[in-house]
């Protein structure tokens, strides 16, 4: 087993702080990811917290603060299981650091994802004990590890406005696949944001505080924010670029592997799509000559817009070096972006151009 109870082949890109995602092939065709296989995404070091202690706190622009411990949390609200998928905005950024370098962020590849079954409460339901005043337009996440990557550094936090908070998919999570969560992923108490980046998902959360305006955290007001590309992240003033919220259509390829060597003849070719927010994936195609043809991917019943889909399909591999590339659509009619040349942002998100692998058959 390797760190954090993770598996041992785990790509480790960071160990501390612990940055983590699984190989292609540990998500391959299973709609819930085994939490030895969950990506693990940390700013900062993972903080030790006693559940005893702990208390969260609900506070800001509502007519009654509260506070609470985990047993009060469980006993006053009516608690939820729900699966979602969870995304980082950093997902697949090695297709852009292919294009132009990205200094000081972690190449992830396509497994920065993940999918879980969540036990909590809504957090509209918590909401709605404690008041929302007027004026009360964006919901923000606190949490206790300070990440020294921050300008200057500071504990993590984010927030989302209103109208996300208050949708019923919104969790405060207490449990990842029926076991009380890991510490890496946030115990004793996580928000669980589904179709927003995996940012918003704030970890180890003591604070719900109801504001008029976005926090300004660094990591809501300054980092995950979409630059253009001509911009130096180091001088962006707080503010600038587009702040990241709903993910974009994404897929990639799970196997096979990139790189793989396999015999000539028919190919079995799976892999996940994610349309992010409130779309489904409604198509994927996959072409083994760079695009000039495709064949249709069978591909998942979308439940809900909150969890990935798989797909796959068997296509006749020839000899020698073939590309693979996948590319989905979503429930609007809208397809994935074809380069990452386009998509290229200096801190290197929402990577979503077509998934390609290369393999080689004999
Ligand atoms: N407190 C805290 N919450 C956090 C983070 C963090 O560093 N600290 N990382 C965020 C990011 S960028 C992502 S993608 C998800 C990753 O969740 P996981 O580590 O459980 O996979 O947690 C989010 N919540
Ligand atoms: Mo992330």
């Amino acid at each position: 087993m390797g760190p954090w109870g993770k598996r041992s082949d785990m790509v480790v890109h960071e160990r501390e702080p612990f940055n983590a995602e699984p190989p292609r092939a540990a998500l391959a065709e299973q709609r819930i990811t085994p939490v030895d296989a969950f990506y693990s995404r940390n700013h900062g070091p993972v903080p030790r917290i006693d559940p005893a202690r702990w208390r969260l706190r609900v506070d800001g622009l509502v007519e009654h603060p509260l506070e609470l411990g985990l047993g009060e949390l469980r006993d006053r609200f009516e608690e939820v299981e729900a699966a979602a998928t969870l995304q980082c905005a950093g997902n697949r950024r090695a297709g852009l650091a292919a294009v132009r370098a990205i200094p000081g962020e972690d190449p992830w590849g396509p497994c920065a994802t993940g999918t879980a079954r969540w036990t909590g409460a809504r957090l509209r339901d918590v909401l709605a004990a404690a008041g929302l005043r007027p004026g009360a337009a964006h919901i923000a996440f606190s949490a206790p590890d300070v990440s020294a990557l921050a300008e200057p550094p500071q504990p993590y936090g984010g927030s989302v406005p209103v109208g996300k908070a208050l949708g019923a998919e919104v969790l405060l999570a207490w449990a990842m696949d029926g076991q009380p969560l890991p510490r890496a992923h946030g115990a004793p108490l996580r928000a669980v944001v589904p179709g927003w980046i995996g940012a918003r998902s704030v970890k180890w959360l003591t604070a719900v505080t109801a504001l008029s305006e976005p926090s300004d955290n660094y990591f809501q007001a300054t980092s995950y924010h979409l630059l253009p590309a001509g911009t130096d992240p180091g001088r962006a003033a707080p503010g600038s670029g587009i702040p990241l919220g709903p993910i974009a259509l994404n897929c990639d390829i799970l196997r096979p592997d990139d790189g793989a060597r396999l015999p000539a003849g028919p190919v079995r070719i799976t892999g996940y799509a994610f349309a992010g927010e409130d779309r489904t994936v409604a198509r994927v195609d996959v072409s083994l000559d760079r695009g000039r043809s495709w064949c249709q991917a069978a591909l998942d019943e979308a439940e809900n817009p909150w969890v990935w889909q798989h797909w796959r399909t068997t296509l006749e591999l020839p000899p020698g070096e073939t590309e693979i590339t996948a590319r989905a659509w979503d429930s609007t009619g809208a397809l994935m972006p074809e380069s990452p040349a386009q998509l290229w942002n200096p801190k290197g998100y929402a990577n979503n151009a077509w998934a390609r692998i290369r393999v080689t058959a004999r």
